[in-house]
């Protein structure tokens, strides 16, 4: 019984130094990570990969936090040579046993009205609304503008 306790708040230690990732079965955010902002802007984006392991598809309806007066989900295409944002409309699938990538050049959160700058280092929690898997919290981390994720499956 000590010995569970003991591994319990170990591992709850270990999360609260490096919010690496949210599960939310069978939903798992990896990496979240804000990119960090110069000291007047008033937007921010932020990254992730979502990975599904479940039978049915979810989607990823809206977001908020409070460093934010709105979080919007925007997809990024390229339209006669100009790179263009737009807000998903009916929300963002996430396939059954798959995963989608929020990234640099496509998918991301957009950070509209971002009420204090967003610092290398600093951890700021947003809160994912699912369809199916509901209101998850998950703490981003700002990192540097270059900053590409391990393993680099959602940076490139
Ligand atoms: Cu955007």
């Amino acid at each position: 019984m000590i010995k569970t306790m003991t591994i319990a708040l170990a591992i709850a230690a270990t999360a609260a130094a490096a919010p690496a990732s949210a599960v939310a079965a069978p939903l798992r955010i990896e990496t979240p990570w804000l990119r960090e902002t110069p000291p007047a802007a008033r937007t921010g984006a932020g990254y992730a990969l979502i990975r599904n392991a479940g039978r049915r598809e979810d989607r990823l309806l809206d977001a908020r936090s409070t460093v934010a007066e709105r979080v919007e989900v925007h997809s990024m295409t390229m339209d006669g040579g100009i790179m263009r944002m737009r807000p998903v409309t009916g929300g963002l699938a996430v396939p059954a046993g798959g995963a989608v990538a929020l990234r640099s050049g496509g998918y991301h959160l957009m950070l509209m009205g971002l009420k204090r700058p967003l610092r290398r280092g600093d951890v700021v929690e947003i809160r994912l609304r699912f369809a199916h898997a509901g209101e998850l919290p998950v703490r981003f981390r700002v990192e540097p503008i270059d900053f590409r994720p391990e393993g680099g499956q959602h940076g490139r």
